[in-house]
């Protein structure tokens, strides 16, 4: 409880931050666009994980307003970014478990879109598998509502949770993101490399794009490269950057 309502003033009072972390087009090299995450620095506490604290956010419902916050933030960030003749950056933003089954959620969206006159298809949506899962039915038409504004969709933390294969070609989804865990063991586990192999065939031929999360080497890009994944995110391209840290690196970057 304690932790709530220190969440729920540093919300209040502005102290929570959003970083941005560039997702890579392996093919051309271009900065395609961003993931918004949500950052924490607690005056006495220090810097707080989403991990630790988005669960707790979830059994209060703070993480609607949280939530609303970071998707206003990182979607207002992007059109400034456009303003300013990046106009082809687009931002996923996650989404909790609470968030996505909140009846408002379509509707939020599109309010925070029109407020900051931003077209809808730069900005994307991720679900875990878990969430996607709980109910599918429901996922479904939720995917489709936000699919019919404009929205896109990606899967998080693609294969840790247990997708079936027959729903997700239901679901609205433009991508999936190859989780990390998958990503971390290429040089030395082949199993992973079959798995990372297997995804990307798949879902290119389901018509999904495909990012690697996670990616640290040199070794890990090229064979990502090899079996042709769209995108790449990872500590080798770039961590999580502030606003203006996400500006040098553009500058740098073109
Ligand atoms: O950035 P980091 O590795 O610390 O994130 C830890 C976890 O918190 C990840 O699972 C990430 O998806 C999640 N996370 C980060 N930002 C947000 C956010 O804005 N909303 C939600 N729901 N989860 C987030
Ligand atoms: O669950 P989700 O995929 O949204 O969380 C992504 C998390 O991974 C974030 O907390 C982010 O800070 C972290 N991350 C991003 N790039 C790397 C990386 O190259 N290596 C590791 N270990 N973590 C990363
Ligand atoms: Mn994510
Ligand atoms: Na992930």
């Amino acid at each position: 409880l304690e932790l709530v309502n220190a969440l729920r003033y540093a919300l209040e009072r502005d102290q929570l931050q959003v970083v941005y972390q560039p997702q890579i087009e392996l093919q051309s090299g271009r900065v395609l666009g961003v993931e918004a995450l949500l950052r924490w620095h607690h005056p006495e506490m220090g810097s707080v994980s989403p991990a630790e604290f988005i669960p707790v956010a979830e059994e209060t419902g703070l993480i609607l307003a949280i939530g609303e916050w970071v998707l206003r933030t990182a979607v207002s960030q992007i059109q400034s970014w456009h303003e300013r003749g990046w106009n082809t950056l687009s931002v996923a933003v996650n989404l909790s478990a609470i968030q996505f089954r909140h009846t408002d959620l379509p509707g939020t969206v599109s309010q925070i879109l029109r407020e900051s006159r931003l077209a809808a298809s730069f900005l994307e949506l991720e679900l875990t598998e878990g969430v996607a899962m709980i109910d599918p039915p429901g996922a479904i038409a939720i995917m489709n509502d936000l699919h019919q504004r404009g929205v896109r969709m990606a899967i998080d933390d693609f294969g840790t949770g247990y997708s079936s294969l027959s729903y997700l070609k239901k679901f609205k989804v433009s991508k999936l993101k190859i989780d990390q865990t998958f990503v971390r063991d290429i040089g030395s586990d082949p199993e992973d490399k079959a798995i990372i192999s297997a995804v990307i065939s798949m879902a290119r031929s389901l018509g999904m794009r495909t990012i690697a999360e996670g990616v640290e080497t040199e070794e890990q890009t090229a064979f990502l490269r090899a079996h042709q994944c769209d995108e790449v995110q990872g500590y080798f391209f770039a961590r999580p950057l502030s606003a203006g840290q996400f500006e040098q690196f553009m500058q740098d970057h073109t």
